[in-house]
Order: structure tokens, then sequence, then C-alpha cells
């Protein structure tokens, strides 16, 4: 793999998950696999999980790391095309990513939508000018439209703890104060619909996510009826995708609840984190029994692991 960037980059995703479970048990088998190559993690947004479970991950390689809030800490980044550059950007993407593919071997990436111009989103132009510049291989640590590394951490969780082949697995939009990325709900949807799971999702009306991402699942505007004998259920808020970028309602009683997890088969409750407590999932399913998100938090790194691997393994046949 010389590209992470959406489940369509992975040749085989039962191959990676399997990748990632051996290298759980065994995180320090590759440690000269790494080592002397470095990891860029660059981030234009905010990170807890995929910062440091990335950088663990590198570390377990034998990597040296390197991060940088650009956003924060970075010149202005001017990502326009053929634009004099009089006003407040100081620096192009075509020159920082260049540089900094001067300085790494494989390099890690966020930049969140802007949720204002649709167009501009899904065509992930940021994302796809940043691999075109750096020059050497990229990691997305969430784009605009995807988050393929929290995708592939939930998959593992499900993989570990299903009990049957084929788990239902519920994708519920929860409420929310401000607009969020599609992004999660889109990649967590293209890798259930690639795992091949009985994946129903559910949200109030005009919240229907871009059809390449919905696939074959199974939508419905009936929560109740949707978590019925669920086996998983995935809690996340998105903005309209339709009335792009906004929020059309917030009915607090799409929350999960204790009550509501009487309708599931004793479903376990995935939440990618950061998440807003009493509002997008009740406390009580948080520090109940149900809760996997530790799980999923713990699986982050093995997804990274298993990612850089198979992009270092590459990198040493070339
Ligand atoms: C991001 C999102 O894409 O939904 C990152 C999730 C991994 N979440 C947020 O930006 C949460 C912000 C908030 O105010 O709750």
């Amino acid at each position: 793999m010389k590209l992470f960037s959406s489940v369509h980059d992975v040749a085989d995703i039962h191959q990676l998950v399997a990748s990632a479970i051996s290298l759980k048990q065994k995180p320090y088998v590759d440690e000269q696999l790494g080592k002397h190559k470095t990891l860029g993690l660059i981030f234009l947004n905010p990170s807890l999980r995929t910062r440091l479970s990335t950088q663990k991950a590198a570390l377990n390689l034998g990597m040296q790391v390197m991060v940088m809030n650009l956003d924060k800490e970075g010149w202005a980044l001017e990502t326009q095309d053929g634009i004099i550059m009089n006003g407040t950007t100081v620096e192009h993407i075509r020159e920082a990513a260049g540089v900094l593919g001067e300085y790494c071997d494989i390099i890690g990436f966020r930049s969140f939508p802007g949720l204002v111009n649709r167009e501009e989103d899904y065509s992930e132009e940021i994302f796809s000018k940043f691999v075109k510049f750096c020059g050497v291989p990229v990691v997305s640590l969430e784009s605009a439209t995807r988050h393929p590394l929290q995708s592939l951490a939930d998959l593992i969780t499900i993989e570990e703890l299903k009990k049957t082949e084929k788990p239902k697995v519920v994708l519920t939009w929860a409420p929310h104060v401000k607009p969020l990325p599609q992004a999660v709900a889109n990649s967590f949807a293209e890798w259930m619909n690639k795992a091949d799971y009985d994946f129903v999702i559910t949200h109030p009306e005009g919240y229907n996510l871009a059809p390449e991402f919905v696939g074959s699942a199974i939508v419905t505007n009936n929560q109740d009826e949707a978590l019925a004998g669920a086996d998983f259920v995935y809690v996340k808020n998105w903005s309209s995708y339709e009335d792009y970028g906004k929020m059309l309602i917030n009915d607090d009683s799409w929350m999960m609840t204790n009550e509501k997890l009487k309708l599931t088969n004793n479903a376990g409750v995935m939440h990618c984190l950061p998440v807003r407590r009493g509002l997008e999932l009740s406390h009580e399913i948080l520090d109940g029994p149900n809760s996997l998100v530790l799980n999923q938090a713990n699986n982050r790194v093995w997804a990274a692991q298993a990612v850089l691997k198979s992009i270092l393994e590459r990198i040493s046949l070339t």
C-alpha cells in the first residue's frame, strides 16, 4: 500500500484486520522495519486519539515521528491554485507539502471539510493536493469525506467481539449542537458495506448520506425499527449532505439510552470520540457495560500499525 485514504486503497480488508490483531498480540515483532524511517503527522485540525495512537503505532515499528499542528504552528496555508498571494496566506500547499516530503518517508495528514461548498469538499481537493505535492506515501488522518483509520479500528472491534458471522450493525444519527462533517459516518458505511454485514443506517429526514457511501445499506428514518435486534450500534452526528453542512433539526429523542438498548440484541455501543455526554450519547451507556468506546480507541493503535507496516513493507521493496 502507498496511499491509505479510503477502503478502496485496501486490497483485502480481512487480511488487514488479521494483521492488526496479530500486531495487538505481538506489538514489537516489526521493530526493525521502521528503523531510520520518519513519519510526519500533520494536522490542520485538533486531534487526540489519531495523533497519539498513530504516533504509538509508529514507535512500535521503530520509526521516528515528527508531529506538527500546521494550522497553529505553521505559516497560513494557501490551497487555491493560480492566485496572487497578496492577502493573509503566506505559504502555498505546493511548497509546504513538497518540503514535508523532503523530510518524511510517510506522512499522515488531517484536513476537515469546510462544510460550505459540497463539490469542493467531496472532490477532496486539499487532501489530493497534499498527496500529489508531497510525493511520499500518505495516510489519511481524516479528510473532508472519510476517516479510514477510525473505520479500520471499528471493523477490528466488531470482528473481535461479534458472535455471529454476519452481525446486525446499525449506524444511528445523534443530536449535536453544531454541524459536524459526514466523514466518520461515510467512512464507517463504506467499510461496513465492504465487510458485508447486515448493515442499517438510521437518521431523521434530510440527513441522507451521499449515495456512494450508503451503497447497499438499508436506510430508515425510524430509529426504533432500525435498532431491533442490533448486535452493534454506532452512534454519530453528522450535518446534512443534501442541504449541505446544515443542522436541520435537533431532536433530542435521537440520543441512545438504556431504554432504547432494550430493543437491541444487547448491542455493543460504539462512538469514535470525542463524544458530548448527555447530548450525543447518554452517561448511562458510556459508563455502562455495553460501551465499546475504549475498545475502539485501543484498536486505533493496531489499525495504524497495520497500515504503516504495509506501507513500510512496500517502501523497503523499492
Ligand atoms: C470530528 C468529526 O468528524 O465529527 C472528529 C471525529 C473523530 N468531531 C468533531 O469535530 C467534534 C467537535 C465537537 O464540538 O463535538
